[in-house]
């Protein structure tokens, strides 16, 4: 483990908070399909001393003095971003992925214009146009849907519907909670139809697409991808936008600084930079072909057992089960039933869902980070195992406390980079 013997010293409180995060996260089992471990190397850089630097502005072109180290960071990390996405341009300033979406609006808009997004109670993002969102002040956001939500079919029909109609500027791929792959380049024919840039919001696939598991949208043409780099591509937290042009890399420039954002964040730069080179290696195809084996054994296990599954499964590292239908009990309820056998996943609403944000019908989960952990098809399985039989057994408090030491002994099983590897 790193030593932290000065922060122990200097704040006790922060020490203490720090390592039982430390425990819960060696003794839990990590199934937020947004969350993942970074490797000790990405850690160590972002511990650094990049962290003192300002850097307004890109390599070779800086507002302050003293970047000889910060422009060799920055450029190694824009080389292996376009490598690893096979484009032209990235900007890896964005501070998170909020505003590498708003910075990419300004760019690209004008105030009024239209964006096409998918729906969010179909699995679409805040950001992508969310009512409760500033920047639905500022353009108009309209939505596409699922035609089917047993198979997760997106109505590209209607899409083309819509976008006839609407005319937007930017039709926008890309989800939180959608368990299924999308149409690319019927998306992009009709952009074309209607002459609208296409932009990817990859953060959650970001991982497998780098790891060649699942289709590169700039292959079937899109203009943009936008992304955070700590999900499944294991990186540190923040955001990045990547294209093909570089006169819409110019533009996206500008936007993120001055535009949006001021001086980089250097320690996540850099540590985006090493986090991409572990990207290129071939083992992180293994590793990105190995989180949809894992999420595709999990969501059977599920299914084999009654479970609803959101779409019927999933072709991708996540899936939602229907806990109402499957189980009799909301969300909020699995949730918190899950936390104490210390399996951790988040609430969530399923299409359509009658219920609130806060209280809804359904659960998320994943295995982008149970992967970095080294579980396979039978730990996976076993997971599976533990959650059901909690459900099944969840008015029983010592049967539950038994499942929570069996999980711990499970977990203990499996090292957690930058913790014990
Ligand atoms: N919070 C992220 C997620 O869990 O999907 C998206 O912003």
């Amino acid at each position: 483990m790193p030593i932290y013997d000065n922060l122990e010293v200097a704040d006790p409180d922060i020490y203490n908070a720090l390592m039982g995060e430390i425990k819960r996260q060696k003794e839990g089992v990590e199934l937020i399909p947004s969350e993942n471990y970074i490797s000790p190397a990405v850690m160590e850089i972002m511990g650094s001393v990049f962290n003192n630097k300002y850097s307004e502005g890109y390599p070779g072109r800086r507002y302050y003095g003293g970047q000889e180290y910060t422009d060799c960071v920055e450029s190694l990390a824009i080389e292996r971003a376009t490598k690893l996405f096979n484009c032209e341009h990235a900007n890896v300033q964005p501070h998170a992925g909020a505003p590498a979406n708003l910075a990419l609006y300004f760019a690209l808009l004008e105030p009024g214009d239209t964006v096409l997004g998918m729906d969010l109670s179909h699995g679409g993002h805040l950001t992508h146009g969310h009512p409760v969102t500033y920047i639905t002040k500022v353009f108009n956001f309209v939505r596409y849907k699922m035609k089917d939500v047993e198979t997760g079919e997106i109505d590209y029909d209607e899409m083309r519907e819509v976008a006839i109609r609407e005319r937007p500027k930017i039709i926008l791929a890309g989800f939180s909670a959608y368990p299924r792959e999308l149409d690319y380049a019927k998306m992009k024919a009709i952009a074309d139809e209607v002459g609208a840039y296409t932009v990817a919001d990859m953060a959650h696939i970001a991982g497998m697409i780098a790891g060649k598991a699942l289709r590169n949208p700039f292959d079937d043409g899109f203009d943009v991808i936008t992304t955070t780099t700590h999900k499944s591509l294991r990186g540190p937290r923040g955001g990045m936008i990547l294209c093909k042009n570089l006169d819409l890399g110019k533009k996206i420039d500008k936007s993120v600084f001055p535009g949006f954002q001021g001086g980089p964040i250097m320690q996540m730069v850099a540590a985006k930079a090493v986090a991409f080179k572990e990207a290129l290696k071939p083992e992180f195809k293994d590793y990105a072909a190995q989180i949809i084996t894992n999420a595709k054994k999990m969501a059977d296990v599920f299914m084999d057992n009654g479970a609803k599954l959101v779409t019927n499964g999933t072709d991708n590292h996540l899936m939602m089960v229907d806990c109402v239908t499957s189980w009799g009990i909301t969300g909020q309820e699995t949730e918190t039933l899950f936390d104490r056998i210390g399996v951790t996943l988040n609430k969530n609403m399923i299409p359509d869902d009658p219920r609130k944000p806060m209280d809804p019908s359904g659960i998320r989960f994943g295995t982008p980070a149970i992967t970095t952990r080294g579980m396979k098809e039978a730990d996976v399985e076993m997971i599976a195992k533990f959650m059901l039989q909690a459900v099944e057994k969840r008015n029983d408090d010592s049967a539950i406390e038994r499942l929570h030491d069996e999980v711990i002994d499970f977990c203990l099983k499996f090292p957690v980079p930058g913790i014990n590897a």
